[in-house]
């Protein structure tokens, strides 16, 4: 078997208390490589001047060697913070609003292209088979093309693609669209996101479409599938089942008093959907005052990418909001809304979703969206929870049971939360294994396969 070469913008190193840092493609790919083995090259995460760029960093863990590179605080400030998070993400997550272009970001983010692949020559064996990972990688096989390299390369895009209209108004446009077919293998989250891309092709005449999966451009051709995204199943199962003795579980359900649980966990970023969601509960309780004090939302949110101003306007945002709806309707002995802006580990996040009664998970647009499969995994069989889905996640399209919302309907998704907390028990099972059959049927590792097999079968169409 050629050997497995990961390249990603973070190497998601476990500290010394074993917290892998917040983040699906951190919890899905370690998995992955573990059971494989292979390398995994990726930023260290520090920044420093230009004349202090040292060698790469190695480390090995169990199967999997490491190799981190630092990058230069331009770097970090042009292709980072600047191109992909100002200006891919909000693009993918169809925020027109929120891209700030600036041809110095731009040229910064094709620049730590150049670099990555630079840093990985010197590693490259013939045999050796790449998978790169996400948005902020787009030009890197290009580069490593430039520089010959003839192995097979496959590209899996975390985060939507979006429709030609919102894609065609990010002004390098057909840079990225064509660095994309330097790939052997595209993958996508969606059927919807594959057929956006293949769109945008067809929009700029950017090669031929030869079947649903198959392109070719000059003497080369690609494959684009969706290859949507899977949790461990079977392990997020035991891992919830077994948080059920523990003292923080006893500790939350003594503080909960009878109250039944919703729960919300997203890394703190406006694609989520937040501000919106705390509307909808504020919404349904006001016209629901019958399920005051019944009821309380647990709203866990880890700080992300702070330094991008978008996004600390939001931690204040989010912040103010909650506060706010806790004061008008909260009373002596009951907060509607618990708001935790830190991480949590992962088993007893774990155990707080089988606790749940209810999970919002109601981004307003999402590649897949894991905590939506990891609440449904952990659910208990006999009494399951219920999941209120955006339809804007990826994941609504494989978890069709779910309660599907259009997060942008604040009295919408308030009438159904309300229906979910008073769905019976034989739906709610129905619904649950429904899902959980789909989940089964399709878990990281499957994920992982699919995604190889079709890569280390690649050949060039003559
Ligand atoms: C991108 C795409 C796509 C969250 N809070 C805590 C914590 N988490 C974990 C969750 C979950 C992961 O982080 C979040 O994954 P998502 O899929 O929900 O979202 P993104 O981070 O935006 O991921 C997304 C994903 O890539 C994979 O392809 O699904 O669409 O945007 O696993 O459990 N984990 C711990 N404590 C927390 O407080 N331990």
């Amino acid at each position: 078997m050629s050997r497995l070469i990961v390249v990603s913008n973070r190497v998601p190193i476990p500290d010394k208390t074993g917290t892998a840092p917040a983040g699906g493609l951190a919890v899905a790919l370690q998995s992955a490589l573990e059971a494989r083995g292979g390398l995994w090259l990726g930023w260290s995460g520090q920044s420093c001047a230009e004349d202090r760029i040292g060698p790469l960093q190695m480390l090995r863990d169990g199967n999997i060697d490491y190799a981190l590179t630092d990058l230069t605080e331009r770097d970090v400030e042009e292709y980072y913070q600047g191109f992909a998070n100002r200006v891919l993400w909000p693009i993918c997550h169809y925020r027109l609003d929120l891209a700030e272009y600036g041809r110095r970001e731009m040229a910064g983010y094709f620049r730590v292209n150049r670099f990555f692949a630079s840093r990985l020559l010197p590693l490259i064996g013939e045999n050796d088979l790449f998978w790169i990972h996400d948005y902020h990688l787009i030009p890197l096989a290009a580069e490593l093309r430039r520089q010959g390299v003839k192995n097979r390369i496959g590209f899996f895009l975390h985060i939507p693609w979006p429709a030609p209209d919102v894609f065609l108004a990010m002004p390098v446009h057909e840079e990225i669209l064509s660095s994309l077919t330097a790939y052997d293998v595209l993958g996508f989250q969606t059927e919807h996101d594959r057929e956006n891309f293949a769109a945008c092709l067809a929009r700029q005449g950017l090669g031929n479409r030869l079947d649903k999966a198959h392109f070719a451009l000059g003497s080369r051709t690609f494959t684009a599938r969706p290859y949507p995204i899977g949790i461990e199943t079977n392990e997020f199962v035991t891992l919830a089942q077994r948080a059920a003795g523990t003292t923080l579980h006893k500790r939350m359900l003594d503080s909960l008093d009878g109250k039944g649980l919703i729960i919300g966990v997203d890394r703190l970023d406006y694609s989520k959907g937040i501000t919106q969601r705390i509307d909808a509960f504020e919404t349904f309780l006001k016209r629901n005052p019958d399920s005051q004090r019944k009821v309380a939302l647990l709203q866990i949110t880890p700080k992300s990418r702070s330094e991008v101003p978008e996004y600390e306007a939001m931690q204040r945002a989010v912040a103010e909001q909650a506060g706010r709806v806790n004061g008008a309707l909260g009373t002596v002995d009951w907060v509607p809304i618990r708001y935790i802006n830190r991480s949590l580990r992962r088993p007893a996040l774990a155990g707080l979703y089988r606790m749940a009664k209810l999970a919002l998970v109601t981004p307003l647009r999402d590649g897949m969206n894991l905590v939506a499969k990891e609440f449904v995994a952990a659910q208990n069989e006999a009494d399951p929870g219920v999941l209120l889905l955006s339809r804007f996640a990826g994941a609504a399209h494989e978890l069709k049971d779910a309660v599907l919302v259009n997060p942008y309907d604040v009295e919408g998704t308030a009438d159904a939360i309300a229906r979910s907390l008073t769905m019976p028990l034989e739906e709610r099972r129905d619904r649950w294994k429904s899902m959980m059959n789909a989940l089964r049927a399709n878990d990281v590792f499957t994920w992982c396969d699919t995604f190889l097999g079709d890569l280390s079968r690649y050949e060039q169409v003559e």
